[in-house]
């Protein structure tokens, strides 16, 4: 998947993930989701979240092995989370905090685990931007996120992540997220960084895809928006498709 990541990055080709918090998911509503990636692709389901409060992560793996070839990526909040029916995880470092524990204390206990997974490991640069509320990753990290209007901040940070060896960067407004993650601090990591970036919270609309996307994001993480609202799927494949179609052209 890294390899699939780093082609879209070199050609420019969009992507969208949406994200399936376990402890959330309804299986009619997955069920109807999944009968409309035909006509709306989803180039990956992240599977995951903070806090999950069951034993879901493999009934929801497995309902989308059953219906879709999608890859199903991990996005795990401890290595509790580790569910081996997966494809991959991002591994995540979250370098916006200084709680060392999420920047190397989880990956120790994970790590052998993960070694016999035969999951794909996805190192990550995971950047927490403040939303304007308290997000559970914040609480639950006891980490303070990077400030909303300091792009240069996020810029630094991402820089020294791929200094240290990390192969995506990650910019997380949090699920629910009042506002999503600026365009600027999207594009002030696009101008330093070369691996792709992802960009997910609150992004609810065409118009917030968009601006991430245009701002510099590889890869958007859509999840309350499309569980809100269905019909923002339709929506946000119209805004990849024509990204997308402008390359074909190029
Ligand atoms: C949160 O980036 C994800 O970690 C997605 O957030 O649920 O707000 O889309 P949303």
């Amino acid at each position: 998947l890294l390899t699939i990541l780093r082609n879209n990055k070199l050609t420019g080709r969009k992507a969208l993930a949406v994200l399936l918090d376990p402890d959330k998911v309804e299986q009619d509503a997955l069920i109807a989701l999944l009968s409309r990636t035909g006509q709306y692709p989803i180039d990956f389901f992240l599977v995951g979240g903070s806090l999950v409060t069951d034993y879901v992560h493999r009934d929801v793996i497995a309902t989308l092995r059953q219906r879709t070839t999608t890859p199903v990526v991990l996005f795990p909040g401890n290595p509790l989370h580790i569910e081996p029916s997966a494809d991959a995880i991002l591994f995540l470092s979250l370098i916006s905090g200084r709680n060392s524990d999420f920047l190397i204390g989880q990956h120790v206990i994970a790590a052998p685990l993960l070694k016999k997974s035969g999951l794909e490991i996805l190192p990550t640069g995971y950047m927490l931007v403040d939303s304007g509320t308290q997000t559970t990753v914040s609480y639950i990290s006891g980490t303070i996120p990077l400030p909303y209007d300091k792009p240069g901040v996020a810029a630094c940070t991402a820089m020294a992540g791929e200094m240290l060896g990390l192969q995506l960067m990650y910019l997380d407004a949090g699920s629910g997220a009042r506002r999503p993650v600026p365009a600027e601090m999207i594009a002030a990591v696009r101008e330093v960084v070369d691996t792709p970036i992802i960009v997910g919270g609150g992004i609810n609309s065409g118009e917030k895809a968009y601006n991430a996307l245009k701002a510099g994001a590889d890869l958007i993480v859509v999840g309350n928006g499309i569980e809100q609202n269905p019909e923002l799927l339709p929506e946000l494949s119209a805004v990849i498709r024509e990204f997308n179609q402008s390359i074909v052209q190029a």
